[in-house]
Formats: C-alpha cells, structure tokens, sequence
C-alpha cells in the first residue's frame, strides 16, 4: 500500500460510517531509532527518526459531544461521550476496546492539557488506516497518537506546540494504554525531518536536528521485521524499568543519566549481577547515543557501524532484550557485509536495523532470509526507510 491509499482508505471508512466523502486527513509517521535504547525514561538521549510508513486520519466534526473511532482493521466503530473520557480513563481502561485505547486516550489527555471542557467541545469521528507495520518496533502506536493529536489540536483549535503534544501522546500510552514506556516514540513522530535524525535529551525536553547523509555517502537503512510480536503493556519492558530505578536509587541519582562509565565501578561493587549489568547497558548507551552524534557530525554515516554493533551486543547480554529471531538477522547482516546493525525499539522482537551500502540491499537481505530459513523461523520482511517529515495535515 501506498500513502496516498492509506489516506483514501481512511477517507472511504469515514465516508462509510457517516457519508461524508473526501474528508481532510491528517497522518504521522511511525520511527526507527538509530540508537539509544531504554534511555528514555532513564532521562538519557536518543537518536531516532521518523520513517515514510505513516498512520493517517480522516475527520470529520459532530454535533452531538461524541467522539467515534474507527480502523480499517475491523471496521467497527467505538463511541463515547466527550465527557465520558474521564470515567473511563485511567482506571476502567480494560473496558475501551485495546486498539481505541490510543486515539481515546490522546483525545482525554488532549482535553485536559489545553484545558477545554469536555462538555463544549466538538464532537469528532476519526477513521484510520495504517501503512505502519504493527508489533514491529516501528511505534505504530506513536503514529496513531500523533496522528489523532495533530488532528484534534486542529479540529479544536488548540494552541500547544508539537512537545506539548508528544506529550499528550505519552500521558495517553501510559495511563490509558497502560505501557510504562518513555517519550521518545512520540517525540519523534511529532518532530520528524526529512534527511535527519532527532537528537533528543530526555531529561529536558530539547531536540536537535542531526543531518544523517545516508543518501550522499550511498547507504540504505534497512528494517529487518522478524515477525516475533511483542507488547510494552505487558512483561519485560516495565520489569526492565523497574531495574533501572533500583539501580539509580542504590547509586542516590535521580535518573541513571546522572551516572557515567568512571561511575560502573562503584556500580558494580553495590548491586547484584543482574541490576549492574542494566545500569550498565543504560550508561554505556547514552555514551554510545553522544559518540554517534559526534561522528555522524565529524566523520559521516559510514564511521558509526561500531556503535551499532556494540549497542546490540549491550542489549543482548547486559539487558537481555533481544531474541533468537533479532540476533540471527543482526549477525546475517553484519556477515553479508552491513556496515552496522542493532535491534531497534523496546525489545522482544520486532525489528532489527541495518547500515547498509545502497548496492548491497538485496544481498544482505537475502542472507538475512536464508538465515531465518536456516534456523526455522518464519520468513522476515525487509525494506528500506527514509527519515521523513513529523505529524501534519496532508496535503
Ligand atoms: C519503546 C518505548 F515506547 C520507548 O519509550 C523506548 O523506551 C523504547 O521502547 C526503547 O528505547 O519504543
């Protein structure tokens, strides 16, 4: 699918549901990040950027309070009252059918964080259709966040600027998704560039736009999908949290980015085995996101595959992240010739990445596919992305 299909498509759902035809829509991008991971929410830095696989919106304005949305996905639309949002969002989130969670719960956030009442404001129907893989590790769900922030911002005519709306989209992943997860998802979906990654400092909110020059220096950024699905709701992700804060606590710093590597030492005389090692994986990523900005800004996109390299193995044995299915496909491509290659997200499964020259896409993705036939796992998707523009009205 195409992005202008996905857009028509969201439009033909809208027009089905309430025949209005030909409705404006607005959409967002899902994400790789290039490195940084589960810095986030440990204050830390992050280097990702928005790819052309989006989520669009159509919309269209109601007279009654409502807000409905609806997916291409099942086709069902789901209603509530604007000034039902709050009963149900936090603590009756289990009721909201699981995909609404997200457009719902940025509509509550929104409302609150502009402070509109729910009883004037205008009521909305969004229809959405996804060009985003889901369970990818590509923040789908930061696509239908920004998505519907951007769209509702405007139908409300509500003034808060892009970080404020990242925000929104955070507060709505974790309170009315119930995900522990950080920011950077939803930065980078609302503050996307073309040709650029986002050089993000968690702790205080400020982005830098750093130039990648992947198409200059002839390199592709390849996603490999292995398929393997996964859910921050649930398990590892908010156990991998919840290390971290003992972590910092044992160490008397408010976040582990008030810890260096002249730091692990002490670390590592303090704390059990297993608690060090995910205090090391977060201090040494937030080196390693410092490096890359340094060397893609002094040297350029080929001198980085190092750091990518080493981010994967600090998630694979330090964090424990990884799965059979993203070590297989990191190895195949770095033994195919990539240049780097990490897995990329939460963690799980999902996706992995790989730095790759532009003549080499389709031999390191082929190496990629015989060695997921190899060990038995289902065939992997592999496509190229391309940093592209944030959450906006389309054209
Ligand atoms: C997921 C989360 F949503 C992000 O906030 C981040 O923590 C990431 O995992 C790991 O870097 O995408």
């Amino acid at each position: 699918m195409t992005e202008t299909n996905t857009a028509a498509a969201a439009q033909t759902l809208l027009e089905t549901i309430t025949g209005i035809s030909a409705a404006p829509t607005w959409s967002a991008p899902g994400r790789v990040n290039l490195i940084g991971e589960h810095t986030d929410y440990n204050d830390g830095f992050v280097l990702p950027f928005a790819i052309q696989h989006r989520t669009h919106a159509a919309v269209a304005t109601r007279s009654d309070g409502m807000i409905r949305v609806v997916s291409t996905f099942d086709q069902k639309p789901v209603a509530f009252a604007l000034t039902q949002l709050d009963e149900f969002f936090p603590h009756r989130r289990d009721e909201v059918v699981e995909w609404a969670r997200y457009p719902l719960g940025v509509a509550w956030a929104l409302l609150r964080a502009a402070g509109l009442d729910a009883s004037t404001a205008t009521g909305v129907d969004l229809a959405f259709s996804s060009h985003v893989p889901v369970g990818a590790g590509l923040s789908s769900s930061a696509a239908i966040e920004g998505a519907t922030a951007s769209a509702l911002a405007d139908t409300w005519g509500i003034t808060l600027d892009r970080v404020a709306l990242a925000q929104a989209g955070r507060t709505a992943e974790n309170e009315a998704v119930g995900a522990p997860t950080g920011i950077m998802d939803q930065m980078a979906t609302m503050l996307g560039h073309t040709d650029a990654a986002i050089f993000l400092d968690c702790r205080t909110l400020e982005a830098a736009v750093v130039d990648l020059g992947f198409a200059d220096a002839g390199l592709e950024l390849l996603v490999m999908d292995t398929g393997v699905k996964h859910s921050h709701a649930t398990g590892g992700y908010g156990e991998r949290r919840a290390s971290c804060e003992r972590g910092a606590s044992i160490m008397n710093v408010a976040a582990l980015r008030d810890l260096t590597v002249d730091d692990l030492p002490r670390a590592e005389a303090l704390m059990d085995d297993v608690t060090f090692r995910r205090v090391r994986h977060v201090v040494t990523e937030n080196q390693r996101v410092l490096d890359t900005v340094r060397v893609l800004r002094e040297q350029g996109p080929t001198s980085i595959g190092g750091l990518l390299i080493a981010s994967h193995a600090s998630m694979r044995d330090d964090f424990e992240i990884s799965v059979p299915e993203l070590d297989t496909a990191v190895d195949a491509a770095l033994t195919a010739g990539a240049i780097g290659a990490r897995m990329t997200g939460g963690g799980f499964g999902g996706a992995a990445i790989a730095l790759v020259a532009r003549a080499d896409v389709e031999t390191i993705s082929s190496a990629v596919a015989t060695a997921f036939a190899k060990a038995g796992f289902a065939p992997p998707a592999t496509f190229t992305v391309s940093p592209s523009v944030g959450a906006s009205k389309d054209a």
